[in-house]
């Protein structure tokens, strides 16, 4: 069976990826249609050798005949036009933070808890989590059903692909004015110079002190995990680091878990990829991983200061895990059970 795919946002970093993922893994795509703002009018892009045109979404009457629409506009659009998708008969599968957490709609990393995805009966949406949060759950999970996590505490570093395509151009362009010995464009994308720096601000602050990518992990992981219990606190970072988050991710379990059990346990999960010899200098790198769609664990010690925990270093491609790829493979999950 073959299905009629839609991307909204197709022009951005992560619309480009999703149009690249569906081809590269063969998703049973019927017709192709590509949505972007105005900006993009005339724009042509290639999917399986074809140019396809980019349709403006502001100016189509309706959506009908879509079957899976792939969104990634930002979260304003999927607030005003998922439920339209929706009413014209396709079910969405939203890359923003407008649905997420959204009792009705399911949130799901296919790894994790992919019967979730049953749920896009209610609303004819499902949400894509984060992209910090999916490289996270991914390799909790085996070690939450092994050991009962309670507490997490996470810091991130994450890429600036993670803002979209002018984040790439704004850390290209202080890059490239630094080494001519030229003064530094105006941040735009970022509040302060990205190059050569780290900024411990990523989304809006909210009333708690937290910024909302922080909050995200911490909402986000229990709804994913489904377990309201674990505790989660995270500090996340922007680092001048094109495509790649990394994350270090410290754990507190009711029962031990030993290294050597957690390696055990994170190399027979589905999705996951072990990198852990520090004599050999092996462990997750951003710039190696980028490219790849499994989530990369390494550092994998224990917690000497408590009882039971461990520590890790996790990375992912933010673009791919992170969002593209975790999107098409829920879409796959409709495509063979449900559609
Ligand atoms: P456009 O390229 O036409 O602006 P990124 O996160 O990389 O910045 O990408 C954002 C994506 O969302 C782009 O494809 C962008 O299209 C699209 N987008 C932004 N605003 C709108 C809008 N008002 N209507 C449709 N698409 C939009
Ligand atoms: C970042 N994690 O790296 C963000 C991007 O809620 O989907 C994704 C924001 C979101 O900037």
């Amino acid at each position: 069976k073959e299905f009629n795919v839609a991307v909204v946002g197709a022009t951005g970093a992560v619309g480009r990826m999703m149009i690249r993922v569906l081809e590269e893994r063969n998703f049973p795509v019927k017709n192709l249609r590509l949505f972007a703002s105005e900006r993009s009018r005339g724009q042509k892009l290639k999917f399986r050798g074809e140019e396809i045109p980019v349709e403006v979404l502001s100016e189509t009457p309706n959506f009908k005949g879509i079957d899976i629409a792939l969104f990634s506009a930002g979260g304003s659009r999927s607030l005003e036009y998922a439920p339209r998708f929706a009413a014209d008969g396709a079910v969405v599968v939203d890359n923003s933070s407008a649905w997420r957490m959204d009792p009705e709609v399911p949130l799901v990393v296919p790894e994790v808890n992919p019967h979730a995805v049953a749920g896009y009966k209610n609303k004819g949406i499902i949400a894509n989590p984060n992209c910090s949060t999916i490289q996270m759950v991914v390799p909790l999970k085996p070690l939450h059903d092994y050991g009962r996590i309670k507490r997490i505490v996470v810091s991130t570093y994450q890429a600036v692909s993670g803002a979209g395509q002018k984040a790439i151009d704004e850390l290209t362009a202080q890059v490239r004015a630094w080494c001519a010995g030229e003064t530094l464009p105006e941040p735009k994308a970022f509040p302060h110079q990205i190059a050569f720096n780290c900024l411990p601000h990523i989304d809006v602050f909210l009333d708690n002190g937290y910024t909302k990518e922080e909050m995200k992990m911490v909402n986000e992981t229990k709804k994913i995990m489904e377990d309201e219990n674990i505790r989660v606190t995270a500090t996340t970072v922007r680092v001048p680091v094109f495509f790649g988050h990394a994350e270090a991710v410290n754990i507190e379990t009711e029962k031990k878990i030993t290294p050597e059990k957690a390696r055990e346990l994170l190399s027979n999960f589905p999705g996951v990829v072990v990198v852990d010899d520090p004599e050999n200098k092996a462990y997750p790198l951003q710039i190696q991983v980028a490219g790849r769609d499994e989530v990369f664990v390494g550092r994998i010690r224990e917690d000497e200061s408590i009882e039971s925990g461990l520590n890790l270093w996790i990375v992912a491609d933010n673009l791919r895990k992170g969002a593209a790829t975790n999107a098409v493979q829920i879409a796959e999950i409709l495509a063979q059970e449900y559609l």
